[in-house]
């Protein structure tokens, strides 16, 4: 449990990547209680320094004393890391909001995005996940509606930026496209096939089902996260030659009849939520305008024809943001409000 303090030791581990620098920079944005920060990432980082609230903080390598004063550590550098280095890290009395997908599914580590199941942080151990970027955007937008008429079945197809697989992809993407565009040869090394001008449908790898673990992660995830197993989730996730904001096709099958304008007014009201869907005006959400934002945009409501209680949308969220350093920090900032409130 976090102790009640005025300011937290923070440690940031995978501190150069794309998410942990983006963890960084919300801290500081959001004014987090830190006293002090640790920044930690792997070997050949080291004798880099990052800023942060205008000083200069080192990155350091990990070893076993790393977390020894530590308050809360968030970590974000992939799922091998994460299986070593948590539970030293909540060994010596860290609490850990970990982005990998490693500690996701166990049943002692709660699986949390704050605007849906806040609660689940009262049980934790030492240990909270963050849940899958694309998992997090559709819930936050889902619950709301779930809670007015069980969602009975979703249907997913996700086109995701390149940003989600990291630095080397975001320069994969940038690369081709200026060899394209020069009439030169083009490399791959990050995605199997060329990613710019292209679209692959395969994030992550195959599993023996035919779906890709990214495609399961979100069918798992969402049931713990809406803590319902009788919702029944199926996806396709697709890589798109965009830089940052995932989008998602939605459909859902609900208990209860709900028209598009009751989908509207419910997720008007809903936290993290902001409703963009003006066709007359060809109003709806796009990844370049979510990138760099907060919330969850929601657009092209309109009643799926085709089934008796049928609902489609198009959901946006910064992929970064939400969908991964923001999430984690809210999950910090709410466990901060609990340790206050004891
Ligand atoms: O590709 C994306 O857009 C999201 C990628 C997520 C990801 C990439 C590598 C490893 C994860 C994740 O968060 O599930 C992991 C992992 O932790 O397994």
């Amino acid at each position: 449990m976090l102790k009640r303090k005025s300011r937290y030791v923070v440690a940031v581990v995978g501190a150069t990547g794309a998410v942990g620098d983006e963890m960084i920079s919300l801290l500081e944005e959001r004014d987090f209680p830190v006293e002090d920060l640790r920044l930690f990432a792997s070997e050949n980082s080291v004798g880099k320094t990052l800023s942060f609230e205008g000083s200069e903080f080192p990155v350091q390598a990990l070893s076993e004393s790393s977390f020894r004063g530590v308050d809360i550590a968030l970590f974000s550098a992939g799922a091998g890391r994460s299986q070593t280095w948590a539970p030293i890290a909540v060994k010596a009395g860290c609490v850990v909001v970990d982005n990998s997908s490693q500690w996701r599914m166990n049943p002692d580590v709660p699986l949390v995005v704050p605007e849906v199941n806040p609660h689940d942080l009262k049980w934790h151990k030492g240990l909270i996940a963050n849940p899958n970027c694309s998992t997090i955007q559709m819930v936050v937008a889902l619950k709301p509606l779930h809670d007015a008429v069980r969602i009975k079945r979703v249907v997913v197809t996700t086109f995701q930026a390149v940003s989600g697989t990291g630095r080397r992809a975001m320069d994969e993407l940038l690369q081709q496209t200026a060899d394209l565009l020069n009439f030169r040869e083009v490399a791959r090394s990050v995605y199997p096939h060329q990613i710019a001008f292209n679209v692959l449908p395969h994030i992550d790898a195959f599993l023996e089902n035919g779906y890709t673990k990214e495609e399961m992660k979100m069918v798992n995830e969402t049931v713990k996260i809406m803590g319902d197993p009788s919702i029944r989730v199926t996806a396709t996730a697709v890589r798109v030659p965009v830089f940052r904001g995932h989008s998602e096709s939605v459909n859902i099958e609900t208990e209860k009849k709900i028209t598009p304008n009751e989908v509207r007014s419910l997720l008007a009201q809903a936290p993290g939520v902001s409703i963009l869907d003006a066709p007359e005006k060809d109003a709806y959400p796009l990844p370049l305008d979510a990138a760099g934002k907060d919330d969850v945009f929601v657009g092209r409501i309109r009643e799926d024809e085709s089934v008796e209680n049928g609902i489609n949308m198009w959901i946006v969220s910064d992929n970064l943001r939400k969908g991964a350093a923001l999430n984690a920090i809210q999950i910090a900032e709410e466990l901060v409000r609990l340790a206050g409130a004891q």
